[in-house]
């Protein structure tokens, strides 16, 4: 017993050590700070080993990329098909993470079936309620949050075209955002537990965009419309931001009573033959940096998620025709590059609830 209590202060030293100790992953230092760390996925990939753990280690919150999009779940009018959403699901549940589901409302990858203005906006109206309805209630208690509109206004702020605005739209065309107010009450009553998210890019730091963004949020907030939160995608391109307006944008938004959450950053890498400047990973190191540190300064931005988390598997190569690329925080390989250690010290140094 004396020998044990002699070696006490030396025990409570070493479990004060251990519980200090750095994170050793992503996943670990969110936790440990609160926070919401998060990835894009794509069920397909689950049976690779390399994406699975890596997946399953370092983050505490995925979404489907593409998984619960009208195209994937309306191929045909008549049906709906939850298969590989539901996969999304059963990974999460088996790994303890949270799912973000994403998107019900966008004017892009729709079914074939939907375009070409065959329905009136009384029939629109009705496929859009029965939509988010089926979708959200089959995902009740398994999908905390969802992108209830995507990508709405264009980078100067206006209401986009699109087939639930005015092309024919739900019975709301030319009436501004007021078709985003009528999604976002149809959400609430889909699922009243779930936190409504509008999503948008571009509108990051402090631009017409943001402005409008901003405006039509605050105006939603007052008319008692059901909303709880915007996503900032961030996607980053050529290494340009402003962190500074970034946090501006962030208080204003937590301001009137808003959650924030990251929703799909990467910092896409000019390739030179398939190969990245070895000076760009520093760069891009430290803008993940700058970002992570604008969300988790403010109490009121409560998630981060990358789009996608490998190399190996991002838009963005299809999308630049291979002339951009490595913009996620693992290689190819499934290495760690230095914005991942980047993110880990930042989450950290700013929010750590050991
Ligand atoms: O990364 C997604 C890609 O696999 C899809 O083909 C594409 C169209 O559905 O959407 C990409 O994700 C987009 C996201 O859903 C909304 N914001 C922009 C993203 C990148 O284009």
């Amino acid at each position: 017993m004396l020998k044990f209590i002699c070696r006490l202060p030396f025990l409570l030293l070493f479990l004060s050590a251990a519980a200090q100790s750095p994170p050793t992953t992503l996943r670990l230092a969110a936790d440990r700070a609160g926070l919401l760390m998060g990835t894009a996925v794509r069920p397909s990939l689950f049976s690779e080993t390399a994406y699975s753990e890596t997946l399953a280690r370092e983050f505490n919150m995925v979404e489907p990329e593409d998984a619960m999009k009208w195209w994937t779940v309306r191929q045909n009018q008549g049906a709906f098909d939850f298969r590989e959403g539901d996969e999304v699901v059963r990974f999460a549940q088996a790994h303890g993470q949270k799912v973000r589901g994403h998107c019900l409302v966008w004017d892009h990858n729709n079914p074939p079936w939907l375009g070409g203005g065959h329905f009136t906006p009384e029939e629109m109206s009705d496929l859009l309620h029965e939509h988010i309805t089926r979708v959200m209630k089959h995902y009740a208690g398994h999908v905390f949050a969802w992108d209830v509109v995507n990508e709405g206004l264009d980078e100067n702020g206006h209401v986009k075209d699109s087939p639930w605005y005015n092309q024919p739209g739900i019975g709301f065309a030319g009436q501004g955002t007021e078709y985003v107010a009528q999604t976002f009450r149809w959400a609430h009553e889909a699922d009243p537990k779930a936190l409504l998210f509008y999503n948008d890019n571009g509108g990051e730091e402090l631009n017409r965009k943001s402005d409008a963004i901003y405006a039509m949020l605050k105006d939603l907030k007052q008319r008692g419309v059901p909303i709880d939160g915007v996503g900032l995608q961030m996607h980053i391109f050529q290494l340009k931001i402003d962190p500074a307006a970034v946090a501006a944008n962030i208080a204003r938004l937590t301001a009137l009573g808003l959650q924030v959450h990251i929703t799909e950053l990467d910092i896409e890498l000019p390739l030179d033959n398939s190969q990245v400047h070895p000076e760009d990973m520093g760069r891009q190191a430290e803008i993940y940096r700058a970002v992570v540190r604008a969300c988790v300064q403010n109490p009121g931005c409560t998630a981060i998620q990358t789009w996608g988390f490998t190399d190996k598997y991002s838009w963005i190569g299809s999308h630049s025709h291979g002339t951009q690329g490595a913009a996620l925080p693992f290689d190819r390989l499934y290495k760690p590059k230095p914005a991942y250690d980047a993110m880990i010290k930042e989450i950290t140094a700013v929010r750590s609830h050991p």
